[in-house]
C-alpha cells in the first residue's frame, strides 16, 4: 500500500494547527501509520532538503525547520502521495487555493506550515530518513469497508 511522509513544520506546531492538519487526513480516509514529535537536528534537516542545497533559501530553510518541534507522520492509502500534496496546496501559500492547508493558513513561502513528499520514491526515502521501521505500525481500521469499495 502506498505511503507518504508528512511533517507539520515548526510554524504549524507553534500555531496549534497539528490537530486541524491530522483531522484533514483522518477524515479523508487515509490511515495513520507513524507519528512523532521531533526537534530535528541540522544533519536531519540538511539531509531532508538535500535536493535544495544549492538554492539561495537553503540555509534559511534549514534554520527554520530546526527552530522547534516538528510533527513527523506517515500516512497510507491508495494514491496518498499525490492526494496529500493536493490537500497541502501550492508551495507559496499566497497562491495556494483556498481549501488547501497552505491556502487556508499560510501567508508566506518561508512559513508554509507543512511538508509532503512529492513522489512515491521520495516518500520512501523520506520515511526511511525520519522513521525507524519499528516505529511504523500495521493495523486494520474498522472503517475500511466504508472508505474503500
Ligand atoms: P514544497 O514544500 O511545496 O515541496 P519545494 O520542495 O520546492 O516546495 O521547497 C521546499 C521548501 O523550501 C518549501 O516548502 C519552502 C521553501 N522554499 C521553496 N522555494 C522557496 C523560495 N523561492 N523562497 C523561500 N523559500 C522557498
Ligand atoms: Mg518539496
Amino acid at each position: 500500500m502506498e505511503r507518504t511522509f508528512l511533517a507539520v513544520k515548526p510554524d504549524g506546531v507553534q500555531r496549534h494547527l497539528v490537530g486541524e492538519i491530522i483531522r484533514r487526513y483522518e477524515t479523508k480516509g487515509f490511515k495513520l501509520v507513524g507519528l512523532k514529535l521531533i526537534h530535528p537536528t541540522r544533519e536531519l534537516a540538511e539531509n531532508h532538503y538535500a535536493v535544495h542545497k544549492e538554492r539561495p533559501f537553503f540555509a534559511g530553510l534549514v534554520d527554520f525547520i530546526t527552530s522547534g518541534p516538528v510533527v513527523a507522520m506517515v500516512w497510507e492509502g491508495d494514491g496518498v502521495v499525490a492526494s496529500a500534496r493536493k490537500i497541502i496546496g501550492a508551495t507559496n501559500p499566497l497562491t495556494a487555493e483556498p481549501g488547501t492547508i497552505r491556502g487556508d493558513f499560510g501567508a508566506n513561502i518561508g512559513r508554509n506550515i507543512i511538508h509532503g513528499s512529492d513522489a512515491i520514491e521520495t516518500a520512501q526515502t523520506e520515511i526511511a530518513l525520519w522513521f525507524n521501521p519499528e516505529e511504523l505500525v500495521s493495523w486494520t481500521p474498522s472503517l475500511t469497508s466504508w472508505v474503500y469499495e
